[in-house]
């Protein structure tokens, strides 16, 4: 096998939907199995990004057939998932769940080994991504068995430096040591391209601006919009949207009262979205807060400056003036001036583009991957 020590068994789950942390729990899971370690994905759903077969990838779908039974207004989703993981535990003879948003996957995973009751050893890993400290797991409803299952759990990983301290200051979480493993990217899909295929998406003379999303509050779509439309009253330009979620309607409204929709592209969501970022000229990412921005580092990896918030992990990431700009969350005037500017300069957009791919390489699988192998064979130990 290529990774260091012996394989390991390990059970992945996710939420197999369109997101970041989804997406980090499928590469990570693929890029695993290519290193020799057999991978069982465990979700309600085959995961967005887990395309056709891969030696050693299993997927082991959770059976909620029950969810119209008329007593369950709410099916107990948490239970059903509990239940699977230790089936496919024992079953499969698992070391390890590796279980990614903390909510409610730190919980059913520490169900699962309880419920082994010592008939065989598992550890369990969680993995935090963001909303599920940052948002979710504030709740009052969600606080304290957040806490508890992140405390429960044989290690705790975050995506970034900035999502650590999150952790530590909103849950104390005395008794865990939160390490960081960042984002990666796999840079044999996400590279920069050749520049063919700008034909297909936008006119000749537009500059290409992009955004990927889910579309959710957080992200500030309609700031997409509102620093797109500076950009295009400044130079012809095209902004292409990819994904969906509650913001897109209001995006699409945004998007009108500007005058601007004409050179807006919706596309929803999309499986792989590599030759769209490979002919972006820019990348806009205005969250509210990214513990990281993991579609940021994409369209890098592709050779798109980004232009984002100084907000949450983003910084660990965006260098401004370097391989990208940050403007305060809102500062739409600010975000679209800098653009405009950097759209304008060819050879400081070359070497902010340059720059860009150079820190993807940094969070290259090759180099991320690694850790958490490591970290396996140490709980494991
Ligand atoms: O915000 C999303 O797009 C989805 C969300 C998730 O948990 O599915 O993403 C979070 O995890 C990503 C992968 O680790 C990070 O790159 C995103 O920054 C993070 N989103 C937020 O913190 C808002």
């Amino acid at each position: 096998m290529e990774g260091s020590g012996r394989a390991v068994k390990i059970g992945i789950t996710c939420y197999p939907t369109y997101g970041g942390s989804g997406a980090v729990a499928t590469e990570l899971g693929l890029e695993l199995a290519r290193r020799g370690h057999e991978v069982h994905f465990i979700t309600y759903d085959s995961p967005f990004r887990l395309r056709g077969y891969s030696e050693r990838v299993f997927f082991h779908q959770v059976d909620t057939r029950m969810g119209r039974y008329p007593l369950f207004d709410h099916f107990p989703y948490t239970l059903a998932l509990a239940s699977k993981q230790h089936e496919v535990v024992l079953r499969e003879g698992l070391d390890l769940l590796h279980v990614h948003y903390a909510i409610p996957h730190a919980t059913t995973a520490y169900l699962a080994r309880e419920m082994l009751n010592g008939e065989r050893r598992l550890r369990v890993i969680t993995t935090l991504h963001g909303t599920d400290i940052t948002l979710v797991g504030q709740e009052s409803s969600f606080y304290a068995i957040t806490k508890f299952s992140i405390e429960q759990s044989d290690a705790v990983t975050a995506v970034s430096t900035y999502l650590r301290d999150e952790t530590y200051r909103a849950f104390g979480c005395v008794t865990c040591d939160l390490k960081v493993i960042p984002n990666f990217v796999n840079l044999q899909e996400y590279r920069p391209g050749s520049g063919n295929g700008r034909a297909a998406i936008a006119p000749e003379a537009h500059k290409i601006v992009t955004h990927v999303s889910n579309f959710r509050e957080v992200k500030r779509v309609k700031d997409v919009i509102r620093v797109f439309a500076r950009i295009q009253h400044a130079m012809p330009a095209t902004l292409v949207m990819i994904g969906d979620g509650p913001e897109r309607v209001d995006a699409e409204n945004e998007a009108r009262d500007l005058g601007v929709s004409g050179d807006v592209r919706f596309l929803g969501r999309l499986d792989t979205v590599a030759s769209l970022l490979q002919v972006s000229d820019l990348f806009l990412l205005p969250s509210q807060t990214e513990s990281f921005g993991l579609a940021a580092l994409e369209a890098m990896a592709c050779g798109s400056p980004v232009v984002a918030t100084r907000a949450g992990g983003l910084p660990e990431v965006v260098d401004d003036g370097v391989n990208g700009i940050l403007e305060p969350v809102g500062s739409v005037e600010a975000m679209g001036r800098r653009a405009v500017e950097l759209l304008r300069d060819p050879a400081r957009h070359t070497a902010m583009r340059d720059a860009a791919v150079a820190t993807a390489q940094v969070y290259s699988a090759d180099r991320i991957v690694p850790m958490y192998e490591e970290l396996y064979h140490e709980v494991l130990r």
